[in-house]
Formats: C-alpha cells, structure tokens, sequence
C-alpha cells in the first residue's frame, strides 16, 4: 500500500474557480460517496469515499469531517484505510454507521485481495470517532446467498426492531433487477440471510429505469411511513431512486416511486437521523467534466447541502435544505421588482456563491431564472417550472463556453399538486448548482462557466414575480 505521505495535489485546488465554497469537498482530490453519517456525542461526522493519492476513482479510503452545525466542517484525518492482506486490503467501499450505546460501529464494504467484496466492521468509542478498530472476525458474512445469482454485494443500510438488528445490501438478482437482501443479527456480528428487502425489474422503463442493480441501500422510517433509497446501477446509466409503500416481515412492498434527484450527477446519497429526530441527507455531485481537467484541477466531487427527508401522507418523498443552510447567507438583497430589466436582468447582482429564492404567483406560463448567466447570454443555466406541464427543468447545455464541458437537459416531473404560488430556491456555488421546487422537490448539476462576468442572474417570466431575495453565501472552506 502507498504512503499517506504520498497525499499531493498538483496545483492547489483554491486556484481553480470551478470549486465550490460553500459545499463540501475535501482537502484535494478524489471524493465519492458520503458514508458512517452519524450525529455523535453532539457533533455531525461526515464520512467519505476518498482516494488520498490522486483525483479519479481509486484507492478507496475513508475520508473524515465534522460539524457541530451543518454547514461549517474540520477536516480529520483519514478514519479507514486499506489493511494490506486484509479483508478490505484493496478498498474500504461505502458503507453505514450504527449508534450501538457505548460505541460507533461502522458496516463497511471490505475489498479482499482476490477482489471479493464482503461487509466488515469497525468500531470507535471516543468523542470524536478519530480511533478506529476493526473487527478481527471481518468479513462478518462470507458471501452472498448462494442460492441466488448476484451481479454485485456491497454497501449497506442497519436498522433495529426491538432487539433484532437488520441489514440490508446492495445487490442485483441476474435476470430479474436491483435488489436489496436482508440479513438479522442479534449482536451486529453474527448474521443470517433471510431474503430480498425489495427487488426490482431491469425490464422495466417508466418513469424511469431502476437498473440491474442497486447500491449504496438506505432504508429509513419516518412520519410513520418506511422508504427506501437506492442508486441504481444500468450498464452505466446512473439513477437514484426513492420507493414507499408496506412494510412487514422485512418486506418493502413499494407502492410509490420516483428520484431524490432527477440530476445528472447526484449520486450515492446517505441520510441520519440526528438528535432531533430529523431525517437528513447529503449527496454525492460527480463531476461532469473531463478526466484531465479533474485531474489537472487537483480535485473531483463534492457533497450536497444538508437536506431534510420526510414522507408526506401520499407517500411522496419530499427533499428540502436543512434551514441549517441559512447560517450561510451573507449580503441580503431583497430586490424592487420594478428594477428588473425587460429581459428580466436582476440588476446589480453578480456573483458565484448565492442563494435565489424567487416566488411566482400562480399562472399559466413558464416561470423561471437564468443563473448564472455571463453579460452577454453566451453562458447560461436555465432553471424553469412549466405549470401546464407540471415539470420542472435545470438545463445546463448552455452553461460553459469551454467545448469540452457538455451539459444536460433534466426535465422532472411535478409529482405533487402546485395550483398555487411557486417557489424557485437556487443555490449556486461555482460548478454546483442545486434547485428546490417549493422546498419539496430537487435538481442538482454541475457547470463550468468560463466568462469573468459570468455570475449575472434573470428572471423569466418577471411579471409572475412575486417576491425575489438573493443572498451572498459565505466561504466554509478557507
Ligand atoms: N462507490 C463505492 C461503492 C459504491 C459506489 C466505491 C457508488 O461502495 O457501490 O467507491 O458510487
């Protein structure tokens, strides 16, 4: 295994303008997945995958930060690295954390030396999880059913019912589609396969395709209702999907379907409960640029704001930012609307890091913003809500003059009823872009503006506008 010491960089990350300020990343380099949330002993940890020696996927390791709010975050050192000749000696792959009382377990995936990829643990007990054990009887399951043909098994969601533990693994049944399979234990080592928590149909296309195989399973109840959220895997189309419906026997019958995020590079999330009772999630952003530019830029993937899940009583899935989220505002705008320029130019805002909330009052027509947009319109990223459709679009294929960076055009549809007033909420940091419809729905993507004047922002549909404040967002990172 490589030396930690061997951690470079090969130009200092704050220098590229694509890197985001408010949103989470990590020091340089590869991140992925985020792993082990957990709010412990009164502080947030964010765990994470991590490649320590470079800026594309590889050399999976466990990269370590906490908050006491949210928003704000200290770097740790790295908490899992790959135990050369061990059960996880060629990656520590994503995984969950447990509060067990006395200690913090971690149910990760362990990458062997043949390849295999099996559930490990690793346990911590002080205050800020910074010393880690792992268990000498890892792997604690030797492989999948063998009964059952599986494309892959790794990643893992844990729960409890009275005093029977339950994990869930990312998996996909050959043949049928995505899978997660339950397994129970009375003491978080010893388990035993039961059966599927939930399968899916690869054949299957509306609304949209769940895939071949499910990873990084998270299984959760709240307001009284259970849902399960996985990433779906399809010969290389990524998914994420959210599922609702009965629960009994360890059996999720869905009932109701849709995506956390209809956006091209949210992937892997993982949500907690912290100690309110609150249900929160953050995300991966992939990055949607070139290999060498990542790797020229001395870092790839960040994290999502905090967002609060909650199930409403028809069994959606709603997504909105942690109110955590508003420590951040800086500068208050709260724009005169007859300021607003004809072509809906809001004037007197430029900037990378802001926060958008518009509110339109019910109407027919497209309503929407332009952010961020160059002075001239040759970069823009459009962000609008159709009410005669009822979809809702961020379309970044106008976002980047650079040739290489091609956007995407993600339309959703509007799952829930939207007769009244709309509220468009965008947070902008450099290449992230994240987008709330009325604090229920999401849409995140990536952009890669090349314009100095690029950070502009305009209304569509201005005359629809009921109200627009726009905040400078504070720098996390220094
Ligand atoms: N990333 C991890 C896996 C997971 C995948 C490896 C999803 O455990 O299945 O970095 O991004």
């Amino acid at each position: 295994m490589r030396e930690l010491s061997a951690m470079t960089t090969p130009n200092p990350p704050i220098l590229d303008r694509h890197r985001p300020r408010y949103h989470f990343t990590a020091p340089a380099n590869w991140i992925n997945d985020p792993n082990g949330l957990i709010h412990w002993r009164g502080t947030y940890h964010l765990f994470y995958q991590y490649n320590p020696f470079g800026s594309l996927w590889g050399n999976m390791h466990w990269g370590h930060a906490i908050s006491t709010d949210l928003v704000h975050w200290r770097h740790l050192p790295i908490a899992l690295a790959p135990a050369p000749g061990g059960p996880d000696a060629n990656g520590c792959f994503s995984g969950c954390a447990v509060d067990n009382g006395d200690h913090v377990l971690l149910m990760y995936t362990g990458v062997g030396v043949e390849g295999a990829q099996l559930p490990c643990i690793a346990t911590s007990s002080d205050d800020l999880l910074q010393t880690w054990t792992k268990s000498d009887r890892n792997p604690v399951i030797a492989g999948p059913p063998p009964d059952l043909e599986t494309i892959f098994f790794r990643d893992h969601t844990v729960w409890q019912e009275d005093d029977t533990w339950y994990q869930g693994n990312g998996s996909g049944i050959v043949g049928k589609g995505g899978a997660v399979l339950v397994y129970r234990s009375a003491d978080l080592l010893s388990w035993e396969y039961m059966h599927p928590l939930a399968v899916g149909d690869e054949r299957q296309t509306e609304p949209f395709r769940t895939g071949t195989g499910w990873e990084c399973p998270d299984f959760f109840a709240i307001d009284g209702k259970h849902g399960l959220i996985v990433a779906s895997h399809d010969n290389g189309g990524l998914n994420v999907a959210w599922m609702t419906g009965r629960y009994e026997d360890s059996t999720l019958s869905p009932s109701r379907l849709g995506l956390v995020d209809a956006g091209p590079s949210f992937y892997a999330p993982q949500s907690f409960f912290d100690a309110n009772g609150r249900r929160l999630m953050f995300g991966w952003l992939r990055e949607r640029r070139s290999d060498d530019e990542q790797v020229h830029a001395g870092w790839s993937g960040t994290m999502t704001l905090p967002r609060i899940l909650h199930i409403d009583p028809d069994g959606l899935l709603i997504t909105a930012p942690a109110p955590e989220t508003a420590a951040l505002r800086t500068s208050h705008h709260n724009i005169d609307l007859s300021t607003i320029a004809p072509d809906g130019t809001v004037p007197g805002i430029h900037g990378m890091a802001l926060e958008i909330e518009a509110t339109f009052l019910p109407g027919t027509e497209i309503a929407g913003l332009i952010v961020p947009r160059s002075v001239d319109g040759q970069e823009e990223t459009r962000i609008f809500f159709d009410p005669a459709a009822g979809t809702l679009t961020l379309d970044t294929t106008g976002s980047s003059a650079n040739p290489e960076v091609v956007g995407t055009l993600t339309e959703a549809p509007v799952a829930f009823n939207h007769d009244g007033p709309i509220t468009l909420r965008a947070y902008l940091d450099h290449s992230v872009i994240e987008v709330f419809l009325n604090d229920r729905m999401a849409i995140s993507d990536r952009l890669y503006p090349v314009n100095d004047d690029a950070g502009g922002v305009a209304i569509v549909n201005a005359s629809q506008l009921q109200s627009l404040h726009i905040w400078t967002m504070a720098a996390i990172l220094p």
